[in-house]
């Protein structure tokens, strides 16, 4: 595993950059308890690491509760989490005040176990309305907990609050965030992770990896220039990269012992930034995408879109302090960093000496759960196209349109019960787009994800899933501001 690449986290990126830009950048953070009528409790919301043994892991159910009534039988698990605005330190002497789940940035870790129910109260302390979408989670015959205002439920008022409930599945890494503007921007988010009953994958200890962006200032939609292409609707410029809350000043440390397998969770939480990682000195195993599992492939990085999760597990046979790298492509914002730290080592300056230029690419993965649902021919397909309002001619510069509709002022897509939809996603515009659907894994090049990212300039994605969760779900782009500005449809079906 040795290294011939001396990359360092504070120049440029590792292995090639794409020829392809975007923007981004971002803010958040938080802390002052508002728990919830004792029961979950936060914990160790410290200025550390966000290891698995920091996460909040709820009570048992209380017997009897006044907790709003569920439908399908009781919650396992209960959480509370209370919107508030709060403060951020994002490095020594780096505070900003921004928007938070109970103080914490990220939120706290909701963990429950594969085949639970979870019950979560979301109460607003923000000053507008908001809502909680539970990213990756199928959401069985639960299209009403989605959190999509105006679409699968009223938003939250001020001071007011909602019951979420529902079954979790499927397993793997997932996180939840609000889903009103661009409030997501704001530090409006946090891992949820769905432990598998028998992971198909050995490991000794785990950790999540957040990353997102850092924006100092408040979010608003700005234009990002593409030279001759003109403006496109996007992100502000963004003023760091963040991982685990922590600017690369002040890295988060992630322990590991020799010997070890290490599982980690990615999370791409930002708003705008597609991110390229890699942990000097050590080869990456990925195991997992987007939450399920995938047979292992080894890899030395990965590009993550905006929504999109990878497990990667090392082998900790490399003592000593390394840097995993996080390095925002075609962004002017500096990188982030968090430390990989061996136990019986001194602390020293982490080393940044990559193991190989090897990248992962989508067509590496391979789904362990059957595919057979998906094979034959479709019953249905659908071509959509990802452009601007400007490129497409007659349309509006400011907005970003599928098949050239901007939502809200865009058609449903009417599917079938039992249908096998096919979707194919051509982009037109130089941008990525992380295509996001609710309530739904889709087969993608082999894989099961709920978000794949579209390259730009004609790149194309062919996406497969099955209609067999009635409602109105959303498919959307996970660029905030693309989305923000039309890059929506609704999958309808009853
Ligand atoms: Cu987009």
């Amino acid at each position: 595993m040795k290294t011939n690449n001396n990359d360092s986290v504070h120049s440029k990126p590792p292995m090639t950059e794409p020829l392809e830009s975007q923007s981004d950048s971002k803010s958040r953070i938080t802390r002052r308890a508002v728990l919830g009528v004792g029961l979950a409790t936060a914990t160790g919301a410290g200025a550390t690491g966000y290891a698995a043994t920091r996460y909040l892991r709820a009570e048992s159910a209380p017997e009897s509760q006044e907790h709003p009534e569920s439908t399908d039988g009781d919650p396992d698990q209960q959480y509370h989490l209370t919107a508030t605005i709060g403060e951020l330190d994002v490095a020594p002497g780096e505070t900003i005040e921004t928007w938070l789940y109970n103080d914490q940035y990220p939120g706290p870790e909701l963990r429950v176990e594969e085949g639970e129910r979870v019950q979560i109260t979301v109460e607003n302390d923000l000053p507008e309305e908001t809502s909680v979408h539970w990213h990756g989670m199928a959401l069985k015959d639960a299209n009403e907990m989605d959190g999509v205002p105006g679409v699968t439920q009223p938003p939250i008022e001020p001071s007011d609050e909602f019951v979420y409930e529902f079954d979790v599945a499927p397993t793997g890494t997932h996180w939840y965030h609000s889903h009103v503007g661009l409030q997501l921007d704001r530090g409006l988010l946090g891992p949820l992770i769905v432990e598998e009953a028998d992971p198909h994958v050995e490991y000794d200890r785990e950790h999540t990896i957040v990353l997102d962006e850092y924006l100092a200032s408040e979010p608003e939609v700005t234009s990002e220039g593409m030279g001759m292409m003109g403006g496109f609707p996007g992100a502000p410029p963004y003023d760091g990269t963040l991982v685990n809350g922590k600017l690369p000043s002040e890295p988060d440390t992630l322990t590991v012992m020799e010997g070890e397998r290490v599982r980690l969770r990615f999370l791409n939480a930002g708003s705008a930034t597609t991110y390229r990682v890699a942990i000097a000195g050590h080869p990456m195993e990925i195991t997992h995408a987007d939450g399920p599992g995938v047979e292992p492939v080894e890899v030395d990085g990965f590009d993550i879109g905006m929504g999109e999760r990878f497990d990667a597990i090392i082998t900790a046979n490399e003592p000593g302090t390394w840097e995993i790298q996080v390095h925002p492509l075609g962004e002017e914002a500096p990188a982030g960093r968090a430390t990989l730290q061996y136990e019986e080592t001194d602390d020293e300056e982490p080393r940044d000496e990559l193991s190989g230029s090897q990248l992962l690419d989508y067509s590496d993965l391979r789904a362990v759960d059957s595919l057979d649902q998906y094979d034959g021919s479709p019953d249905y397909t659908i071509d959509l196209d990802l452009s601007s309002g400007g490129m497409m001619g007659g349309g509006d510069e400011d907005e970003w349109t599928i098949n050239g509709q901007a939502y809200p002022d865009a058609d449903p897509l009417r599917i079938e019960e039992g249908e096998h939809v096919q979707v194919q996603v051509t982009n037109h515009s130089p941008m990525r787009h992380p295509m996001h659907l609710h309530g739904h894994h889709f087969e993608v090049d082999g894989a099961l994800q709920d978000t794949v990212t579209v390259p730009g300039h004609m790149g194309q994605r062919t996406l497969n899933f099955v209609a067999d969760n009635p409602g109105d779900w959303f498919f959307h782009c996970h660029n905030l501001y693309h989305m923000e500005t039309g890059m929506v449809r609704v999958f309808e079906y009853d």
